[in-house]
């Protein structure tokens, strides 16, 4: 199991996987399976325990040249004997306040080895850590939500299911799309890609789509669909003035607000214009949007004649000022009166991940416990680099006045910050700050080479484990079938011998190997339900879990008000929040509203820097995952990440297909290879996440010369309420590389 598909893969004698077969319950296998292949013994492999060579030498510290210092191979007891010595005078000294655990990432499938499960259970036994709090897929969504609809992740999880959208919806209007890219992967990993067969159905009954956004592709093709390319960052104007069409010609539901919703008589005014002078009409949103008047009136009174489900991707909130087109897709709901109805109502993230839409399973799966954290600092988690910049400097939070902890030690396992993080020249200035940067990784990644002691992990392949994920219908034996790379181990392996060390050998293995537990966890989960035993589970190689029915988001409360009320203070949906409202924050008041963002066609900075870059979840690989993949790889132009331009703007810098260009700003450059495409709207540029990092030496402002985008995204919360991560889009430039481009660090591995 992968978080992209279950497959069975063929090994050689090597211990090589040539190929990676889709389950043959899957109706769509992932051409991510593509990436597996030749990825076991690859040259990128850590294949030994490495230390940064200054921090062998002159010991733990602040260190200008971490991340640019040559590493040295040393043995297991060796290193283990190190970081248990650096662990005991870190824990013994500052204490726990002083190692931030946080570690966030996707790691891999599997539910025993999940990575960031295991450092948080091992640093557990220690004492605790500093943790980290919401994703960077959802966090703006994870602390508005509860504010408007009393439930942040727990409404992510109960959508709509798609089956009750093919039956009902006749109008589905996506701000962001559906995008099909994403359904590929789920966390945990998905036996059947099934959204796009959902998606047909609803064609085939007679549904029709309606495209908000910049990117073409980020409808499939095949849907019978109408393209409005907003301009990037204006959704909350055009929804603001489809709310405005609907309230003045009064086509929205009064009853449904009378009975469910709370807050209009605030909202309204800032609608009408009467608080502000500023009539939210189809003209002034048409302004900023770029989308007709007459088209913004025409689609309000569709949305209010039909059947019609409003879904906002995660990528429209994971940006400045994120919580409004959120807020303001629940206004807009609200105000059309079908959220709770079947195919109608208010969607999140449809397209987003693979799991969305398909209804989570009741009762818990297969969970390694992670113990106690009796640590109370946290932070945001795309507030890192803040953090690490600015020990003790106050920040705000949903409500509250906080303050960065101050970290000495950083523990990373199954994640890559220079990969999910923005702004990577200010992340490499705030990394060489602590004493001490360990990172478990499988291969070389940014991540790895910016730490002092890399620990080389096994991949799933190498190891058993049970896979399943929150939606998906089966548990899945996961069998290893290589034997690990050169000297990498299980992070539990690792961490068992840590623990031994350290002492809290009893709390961290409860005296079990990794074989024990897998079958301790599985008969946990499979107490009191009709399943096999795990010998059985393990030879038939799955096992059904019951699937639970198809929910409808919000059912039970627009039928019982009163006896299903939301946890909102007034039970109801707030459509504006006396909460949020008397947090007094200017970039997120107490109701949806216009707010110019920075990086958006309008700002003062887009005269220097005129193209919108979005900056998002790439086709050819999860995230930064097997980035060196063969799918991957074929997706770029001359080993660099492809940057796709609408042919006015390559016409007017005079590019062409397979150009090497800077993509640049004031906060760095990047290497990408032109892609010439009229299916992204003039003005705006797209390049995907996930090219690993490859620092140009010597060159400031930091220059990728792989592709990564994330030098050129600015790093601030999305505002002062959520504090998520804004990385979605960034105003830069774009001009031919002139000569010959610099090379790509890794490829001298490759
Ligand atoms: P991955 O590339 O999945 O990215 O960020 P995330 O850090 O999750 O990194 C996982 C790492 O774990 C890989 O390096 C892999 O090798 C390692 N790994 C896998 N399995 C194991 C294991 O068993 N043990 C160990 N020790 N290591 C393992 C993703 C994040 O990026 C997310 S979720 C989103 S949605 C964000 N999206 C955007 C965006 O849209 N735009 C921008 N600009 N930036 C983003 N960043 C975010």
């Amino acid at each position: 199991m992968s978080h992209w598909g279950a497959f069975t893969p063929a090994v050689d004698a090597r211990g090589e996987v040539v190929s990676a077969r889709g389950s043959e319950l899957d109706p769509a296998p992932s051409p991510l399976l593509g990436n597996l292949v030749g990825s076991l013994r690859h040259r990128l492999r850590v294949a030994s325990p490495m230390v940064r060579r200054g921090w062998l030498e002159r010991g733990p510290g602040p260190d200008p040249r971490r991340g640019d210092e040559a590493f040295v191979a040393v043995g297991w007891d060796e290193v283990l004997d190190r970081l248990s010595a650096e662990l005991r005078r870190v824990y013994g000294g500052r204490g726990p306040e002083a190692v931030f655990g946080g570690s966030y990432g996707w790691s891999s499938a599997g539910r025993f080895h999940h990575a960031q499960g295991q450092v948080h259970r091992f640093l557990n036994s220690l004492g605790g850590y500093v943790a980290s709090v919401n994703t960077y897929s959802a966090g703006t969504s994870e602390v508005l939500l509860p504010h408007v609809l009393g439930a942040g992740p727990e409404i992510l999880r109960s959508l709509t299911s798609w089956p009750l959208l093919a039956a009902h919806t006749e109008l589905m209007v996506c701000f962001g799309g559906v995008p099909a890219k994403n359904t590929a992967v789920a966390p945990g990993g998905v036996t059947r890609h099934d959204t796009d067969g959902h998606l047909r159905a609803m064609a085939a009954r007679g549904a029709e789509f309606v495209l908000i956004g910049p990117d073409r592709r980020d409808l499939p093709a095949h849907l019978p669909s109408r393209w409005l390319p907003a301009r990037p960052g204006t959704d909350t104007a055009l929804m603001l003035a489809l709310c405005h069409v609907l309230v003045t010609e009064n086509l929205h539901d009064a009853a449904f607000v009378a009975s469910h919703c709370t807050g209009l008589d605030r909202v309204l005014p800032y609608l009408t214009g009467a608080s502000d002078g500023v009539p939210k009409s189809p003209r002034w949103a048409a302004a900023l949007c770029g989308v007709e008047a007459d088209e913004i009136t025409a689609l309000a009174r569709a949305m209010a004649s039909r059947r019609t489900m409003v879904t906002v991707t995660f990528s429209l909130q994971r940006a400045e000022f994120g919580e409004q087109p959120i807020w303001a897709g629940v206004l807009l709901a609200a105000l059309i009166g079908q959220i709770g109805l079947p195919g109608g109502g208010f969607g999140h993230g449809y397209g987003s991940v693979g799991d969305n839409g398909f209804p989570a399973h009741k009762s818990p799966l297969p969970t390694l416990p992670q113990g106690v954290n009796p640590v109370r600092e946290y932070i945001p988690v795309a507030r890192i680099a803040d953090m690490l910049l600015d020990p003790g400097g106050a920040y705000e939070y949903n409500g509250e006045r906080r303050r960065y902890p101050e970290i000495e030690l950083v523990y990373w396992c199954g994640g890559n910050p220079f990969h999910h993080h923005q702004h990577l020249a200010r992340l490499r200035e705030a990394w060489r700050r602590p004493s001490t940067v360990v990172v478990h990784e499988q291969y070389w990644t940014p991540a790895a080479q910016h730490a002092d002691i890399v620990l080389p992990a096994t991949v799933t392949l190498e190891r058993d484990d049970i896979g399943s994920s929150r939606t998906d219908p089966f548990l899945t034996a996961m069998r290893a079938c290589a034997a690990p790379y050169e000297l990498a181990r299980d992070d539990y392996a690792t961490f068992s011998d840590l623990a031994a060390i350290l002492g809290t050998e009893k709390a961290y293995t409860e005296g079990r190997s990794a074989a024990e537990w897998l079958r301790h966890l599985y008969d946990g989960w499979r107490d009191g339900r009709p399943v096999p035993d795990f010998d059985a589970f393990w030879a038939a190689g799955r096992v059904d879990v019951a699937v639970p029915a198809p929910s409808i988001l919000l059912a039970d409360f627009r039928r019982d008000p009163a006896g299903h009320p939301l946890a909102t203070p007034s039970g109801r949906i707030e459509l504006h929040s006396e909460v949020v409202a008397s947090y007094r924050y200017a970039d997120c008041p107490g109701h949806p509203a216009w707010l110019e963002p920075e990086e958006w066609h309008g700002s003062a900075r887009a005269a220097r820097y005129p193209l919108v870059l979005l900056a998002n979840n790439p086709a050819s690989r999860l995230h930064s995952q097997l980035d060196f993949g063969p799918h991957s790889a074929a997706s770029k132009v001359d080993g660099r990440e492809p940057v796709r331009i609408h042919p006015l703007d390559a016409g007017r810098r005079g590019l062409s297909d397979g150009d090497l260009v800077r993509v640049f700003n004031d906060r760095g450059a990047c290497v990408g290879g032109v892609v010439v495409d009229p299916d992204i709207a003039a003005g705006v540029v797209q390049m995907a996440t996930g090219s690993w990092l490859s620092p140009v030496a010597g060159v400031e402002p930091l220059l990728c010369s792989a592709g990564n985008v994330n030098v050129l995204t600015r790093d601030t919360g999305s505002s002062r309420l959520s504090q998520g991560c804004a990385g979605s889009r960034a105003l830069v430039e774009i001009e031919r590389w002139p000569g010959e481009p610099p090379a790509i660090a890794a490829d001298e591995d490759r």
